[in-house]
């Protein structure tokens, strides 16, 4: 659907756990298994990726001065959330280290936000929430992608319907990925010389925290390593007493 990239031959709608279940009830029994030296290269090659996630994770962490890496973002939010927590993301710049740091380990249940195009996460968080009161249900969003997203009716419904959500908007004041083509095809161009990409950054940079508090909630900006996990604490009691939380931490990249 929407602006998939990828050249498709036949669309599957529905529920992806049933769909998958079925269409593995539909494949042989006996799958010939792929020739072991090439089950060892991709091993191998995984390995040095996470490995390579990690060093970049940590050196990121060693020089972060005015914000949250990504990797340590994820990583508290690894720490901090029940297993049993279910996370609707509308990232970009920041997936590989969401994928790596977030997911881990804990058995998250993932959704992907943007159906096609962005601003659905918030409504899918939303909808996850009504079929799963019981669950903490995260929506792991960017600053840009907030924007798209029809967040007041969002927060009016949560208040309304007394089904709290966790927002966390990775702040990097911008629409970062939106220069990548820029530099891609024009590395001499005018733009990448004088840094004048037009439309990539949200300045000055809105408080984002008062959107949650106009719908009863609480919002707190988290602009460095330090202050990340009491704020996440603070964000969870938040979601416990039944309120709406939205932490707007200010990431690199
Ligand atoms: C409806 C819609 N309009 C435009 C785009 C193009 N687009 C893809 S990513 C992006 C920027 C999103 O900004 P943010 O969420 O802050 O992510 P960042 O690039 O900073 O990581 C835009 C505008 C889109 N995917 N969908
Ligand atoms: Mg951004």
């Amino acid at each position: 659907m929407g602006l998939s990239a990828h050249r498709t031959t036949h669309a599957v709608a529905g529920d992806r756990l049933l769909n998958l279940q079925a269409l593995l009830q539909r494949l042989p029994q006996k799958l010939p298994s792929p020739p072991a030296d090439r089950i060892r290269r991709w091993q191998a090659h995984k390995e040095r990726a996470v490995e390579q996630g990690r060093r970049e994770a940590n050196t990121a962490l060693a020089q972060a001065r005015d914000a949250v890496p990504a990797a340590a973002l994820f990583r508290a939010l690894h720490r901090a959330l029940p297993a049993s927590s279910i996370v609707v993301d509308e990232i970009v710049a920041q997936t590989p280290q969401m994928i790596q740091c977030l997911f881990e380990s804990k058995p998250f249940e993932q959704y992907r936000g943007w159906v096609g195009a962005l601003g659905t996460s918030m409504g899918t968080a939303l909808g996850i929430k009504v079929a799963r009161p019981e669950r903490t249900v995260v929506c792991a969003l960017g600053d840009g992608a907030l924007h798209y997203n029809p967040v007041h009716a969002a927060f009016g419904f949560a208040q309304e319907r007394g089904l709290p959500i966790l927002t966390v908007v990775c702040d990097n004041r911008g629409y970062f990925s939106q220069t990548w083509n820029v530099r891609k095809y024009f590395p001499d161009g005018a733009a990448v010389r004088t840094g004048q990409f037009f439309g990539d950054v949200i300045t000055p940079t809105p408080d984002y925290a008062k959107l949650v508090e106009a719908y009863g909630g609480r919002g707190e900006r988290v602009t460095g390593p330090a202050e990340l996990d009491a704020a996440i604490e603070r964000a969870l009691a938040t979601l416990a007493g039944g309120r709406s939380a939205l932490l707007d931490v200010f990431v690199e990249p």
